[in-house]
């Protein structure tokens, strides 16, 4: 296989860890290149379950090498708490298969205090829903020019002087602003050194070992986190994450040429699921939503909270097409809408007196669009056991020829389960 990008193209959580998983195969390297531990990617091989938060989903793959980019941001306690659960299952976590760029932002303990407390401090409708793990605090100081490097692990008289500055800012937010404890500089080192000084060891030239790879003909997949429409740029904001989530983006948070990227694989979960705050126009709080929820056991998997469930919403995938270019959709989840009697695909909104087809572009624009839906029949037949294309029921077969009509791209996978086995090559 050449060079791939795996990308969610709806708010997350659309089943990029299985497909990743599932690829690995005919992979050789395969590199996570934004976000952090706000990303929870499951997969399960067997009865075991696997939820990675960091380390690439290729890891459970036997001398597969699994590279963290510049453009992610480690909290290396959660980083080594990765490390020992795998271990303990019997993966090799080794540093020959495993690395961390030096250029790679570190989540202090006080990026996730100043995320809890932002959160806390916003009124009810301004609040995002963040995943509480530090992610936008630290990605700020990282475009603010004072962010600690995982290279800074290596060099604890760097480290501490950066902590020393830090805190000359965030104390002064937290006692001023905030109403919480100072934080000392001797216990930021100690906590984030437990962790820090065994991650030494991983330390690497992410970009190179990715270059060298490249020329020795080796085949790269690009693991994306969270979902277009939270990126940081395209998305809903301010109801976002704070990085780029488009394909795009492997390029500059993993150091590579974006020349040498072949495919763009679109993970498209068969409704629209949402964690967190802010617009969802196909959102269903009914007994529709209720069943996509329940059915599809739609829980954040790095929080636990309950995800938004709705249909399927075209105009975000098309947002998603222009924006990323992909050239296959792998569709998940379709196996959860068994049992609907009518399945509704968003193809238009109603904006401001008009019928629209694109994503308006005003802030929060998409909190005041009317879905204007289609309708298809559903089908009633248990699907999780088909492995053939021809198998699957007729209304089955037409609501994925009718999404690849609307989008114009091709659905070159479809999975009808969680297991590696639970899924259809077309
Ligand atoms: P943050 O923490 O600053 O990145 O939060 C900002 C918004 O981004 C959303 N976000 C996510 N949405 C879906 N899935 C994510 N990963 C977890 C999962 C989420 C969980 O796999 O289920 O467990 O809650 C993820 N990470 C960030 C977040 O909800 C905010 O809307
Ligand atoms: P990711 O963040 O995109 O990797 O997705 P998550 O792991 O957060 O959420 C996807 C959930 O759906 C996980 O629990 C997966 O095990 C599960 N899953 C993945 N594909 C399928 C599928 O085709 N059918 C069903 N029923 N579950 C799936
Ligand atoms: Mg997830």
């Amino acid at each position: 296989m050449s060079n791939v990008i795996v990308m969610g193209t709806q708010w997350g959580d659309e089943g990029k860890g299985k497909i990743v998983d599932l690829l690995t195969r005919e992979i050789d390297v395969i590199v996570r290149f934004q976000g952090g531990n706000n990303a929870g990617h499951t997969v399960i091989v067997g009865d075991k379950q696997y939820i990675l938060h960091l380390i690439p989903s290729g890891i459970l793959h036997e001398g597969k090498k699994c590279l963290i980019g510049n453009g992610v941001v480690l909290d290396p306690g959660v980083f080594w708490q990765e490390i020992e659960k795998l271990d303990a299952k019997g993966v090799d976590v080794s540093p020959a298969r495993l690395k961390i760029s030096k250029k790679t932002h570190v989540i202090m303990p006080y990026h996730k205090c100043l995320d809890g407390a932002r959160e806390e401090y916003k009124s009810a409708t301004d609040k995002i829903g963040t995943t509480g793990r530090g992610i936008g605090p630290c990605y700020e100081d990282k475009a603010s020019r004072v962010g600690i490097r995982a290279g800074d692990l290596a060099d604890p008289e760097l480290l501490k002087s950066k902590i020393v500055n830090a805190l000359v800012e965030k104390n002064a937010l937290f006692t001023s602003l905030y109403g919480r404890d100072a934080m000392d500089v001797d216990t930021v080192f100690d906590e984030v050194m437990e962790a820090g000084r065994k991650l030494v060891p991983y330390l690497a030239d992410v970009s190179t070992e990715i270059w060298d790879a490249f020329n020795a003909g080796k085949s790269v997949m690009f693991e994306g986190a969270q979902g277009i429409h939270l990126d940081i740029d395209h998305g809903t904001y301010p109801y976002v994450t704070s990085s780029n989530t488009v394909a795009g983006n492997a390029s500059a948070g993993a150091g590579i040429p974006a020349s040498r990227l072949d495919r763009v694989i679109g993970i498209v979960k068969a409704y629209t699921t949402r964690v967190g705050a802010g617009p969802f126009p196909t959102e269903q709080m009914n007994e529709d939503g209720d069943y996509m929820q329940q059915k599809g056991h739609e829980f954040g998997a790095t929080t636990g909270r309950k995800r938004r469930c709705g249909w399927l919403d075209l105009v975000v995938l098309g947002e998603t097409t222009r924006l990323n270019g992909p050239t296959e959709f792998a569709l998940t989840k379709l196996d959860v809408l068994s049992g609907l009697k009518e399945l509704k695909l968003c193809v238009a909104y109603d904006y401001r007196g008009e019928r629209v087809s694109v994503v308006p572009q005003e802030q929060n624009a998409m909190a005041h669009v009317t879905p204007v839906y289609e309708s298809m029949p559903g089908w009633d037949e248990d699907i999780t056991g088909i492995t053939e294309w021809s198998k699957l029921p007729e209304n089955c077969r037409k609501y994925v020829e009718r999404i690849e009509a609307l989008t114009g791209v091709r659905v070159s996978l479809i999975s009808v389960g969680p297991e590696r086995d639970q899924t259809i090559f077309r």
